[in-house]
């Protein structure tokens, strides 16, 4: 074969043939290949005109058409397939060539992946993909890890077909073996936040505020314009002003209450349980959908007639509208601030020396949390690339005190009109646990050194102790 191929996509479905047409549309000859082969067919009828492509009906024909190092981009179902994609190809790859897993792999995956194909010689990079269909085939946001020497070869033609922002690209080398698809993962983790959150807003602005669904429209078009601008409130706007053809209700009115989840979000609450940082903001909104999902949980709570707030309960004291936005403003960096924290923490742990405010800086367009709000993210942490939590940087530490009394505010009339806000309550605890002077930890550590002699360390000495609490003095000693 003459004309060879600078990347190969295997993996034909609808986010494999979207990558495989943006990188023709980049002017890139682009080898293809699917499992069955009617996929690649179609590809080549349907948009061959778009560029350049060379379809290979076996994987020995798509290797071979490929120039070296090989890059062979994997877009397959994660999980199993994935690996049956590689048991395939690695057998008919050479030293130095890449295989690109761009599926939702699991970090961990990633990992195990990286290192029996490094025993081989082979570059194996884990890169997340972030922005659906549409980024795919316009811009997604990159996000590869794997060796930093398959960045070489390998970056420019991500960087080519990622989103734009001012002409820089969305993608970046994150760090080795996992860490991009780790990335992608706690991207995922916090657009659940961003959901829930927005989510609770709506709620509150209708069952408080009497709003309808298209006057909240027009509330989340205006804090759009503002400083909460980003594509999930833009969206939010657009699907409450969507009206039901059938019944000429709000859209919003006839969907089932059962949020569903593909799993991301659930991947992100374990690796950090794992890690022991409190991403409180992703836990409540992966919770929120169980909960909404728990159909026969909750008509057992509407059949015994679960009591609500007496009727007495209070009005909202404040602007609702005004502190609803505040509200939300400032649970969202919280969501972000543990999110960001995660990153940190799994970066130590694994050693990938991820820069934060790059994370920051490839997620403002083509992925599905891109936000004004980001710039203001990467900002802080090119002022300080080992800030402990964005909560102590400048600019958010003035939005959350500036917010903080209609946060409050908020948070209350939704436990007092029992409004289910777990997102807004959850963040607001969270800044109060990590503001406070002292916790009630203490009080932990002495029930823990009780019953079970865990020891304890003392303020005002170094060392560890245990208090006799079975003797009569409850004396105490070292431990
Ligand atoms: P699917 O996840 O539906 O997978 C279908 C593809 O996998 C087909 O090409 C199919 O081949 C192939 N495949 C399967 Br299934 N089993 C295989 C096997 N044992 N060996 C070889 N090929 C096999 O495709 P998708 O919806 O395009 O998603 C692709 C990846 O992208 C997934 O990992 C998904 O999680 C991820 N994704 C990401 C986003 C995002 O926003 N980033 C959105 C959607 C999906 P066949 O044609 O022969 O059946």
């Amino acid at each position: 074969m003459s004309q060879k191929a600078q990347i190969g996509v295997t993996g034909l479905a609808v986010m494999g043939r979207n990558l495989a047409r943006n990188f023709a549309r980049h002017g890139h000859t682009v080898a293809l290949h699917n499992r069955s082969y009617g996929r690649t067919k179609e590809l080549v009828e349907q948009f061959g005109h778009e560029g350049t492509f060379l379809p290979a009906e076996t994987a020995e024909q798509f290797v071979a058409s490929l120039e070296r190092p090989r890059r062979v981009v994997i877009m397959v179902k994660a999980g199993p397939a994935t690996d049956a994609v590689i048991d395939e190809f690695a057998p008919l790859l050479e030293e130095g060539d890449m295989l690109i897993d761009a599926g939702n792999a699991h970090f961990a995956d990633t990992r195990r992946r990286e290192a029996a194909l490094k025993a081989k010689g082979l570059h194996f990079v884990g890169a997340g993909v972030s922005g659906g269909e549409e980024g795919a085939l316009h811009g997604p946001s990159i996000m590869p890890g794997g060796p930093k020497e398959s960045y070489e070869a390998l970056g420019p033609l991500l960087e080519d077909i990622a989103a734009k922002v001012d002409g820089e690209p969305c993608c970046v080398h994150v760090g080795p073996d996992g860490a991009g698809h780790f990335v992608k993962m706690v991207h995922n983790g916090i657009e659940y936040a961003d959901m829930q959150l927005i989510a609770e807003a709506y709620d509150l602005l209708r069952q408080v505020g009497g709003l309808s669904p298209a006057e909240i429209a027009g509330v989340f078009g205006q804090w759009n314009e503002g400083r909460l601008g980003s594509y999930l409130i833009e969206i939010t706007a657009e699907v409450l002003k969507q009206v039901d053809a059938d019944t000429g209700k709000p859209f919003v009115d006839v969907v089932l209450d059962q949020a569903e989840q593909k799993g991301t979000g659930r991947w992100t609450v374990q690796a950090a349980l794992d890690l022991g940082v409190p991403v409180s903001g992703i836990a409540e909104s992966v919770f929120a959908r169980a909960l909404s999902g728990g159909a026969d949980v909750r008509k057992a709570a509407a059949d015994a007639g679960l009591p609500g707030p007496s009727a007495s309960a209070g009005a909202h004291a404040g602007d609702l509208v005004a502190d609803v936005e505040q509200a939300l403003f400032a649970s969202k960096i919280v969501a972000y601030a543990q999110g960001f924290q995660q990153v940190q923490a799994a970066s130590k742990e694994y050693g990938w020396d991820i820069d934060p405010g790059a994370m920051a800086k490839i997620w403002r367009a083509g992925c599905i949390i891109r936000a004004k709000f980001l710039d203001f993210i990467k900002q802080a942490y090119d002022k300080q690339p080992d800030l402990p939590t964005l909560l102590v940087d400048q600019y958010f530490l003035d939005a959350v005190s500036g917010a903080q009394d209609a946060w409050r505010r908020v948070a209350a009339t939704a436990a007092q009109q029992g409004i289910p806000a777990p997102g807004f309550s959850s963040a607001l605890a969270y800044y109060d646990g990590l503001r406070a002077k002292r916790l009630p930890a203490a009080l932990i550590q002495g029930q823990r050194d009780f019953f079970g002699a865990h020891t304890y360390h003392r303020i005002d000495k170094e060392g560890s102790f245990h208090t006799l609490w079975a003797t009569e003095d409850r004396s105490e000693v070292d431990a």
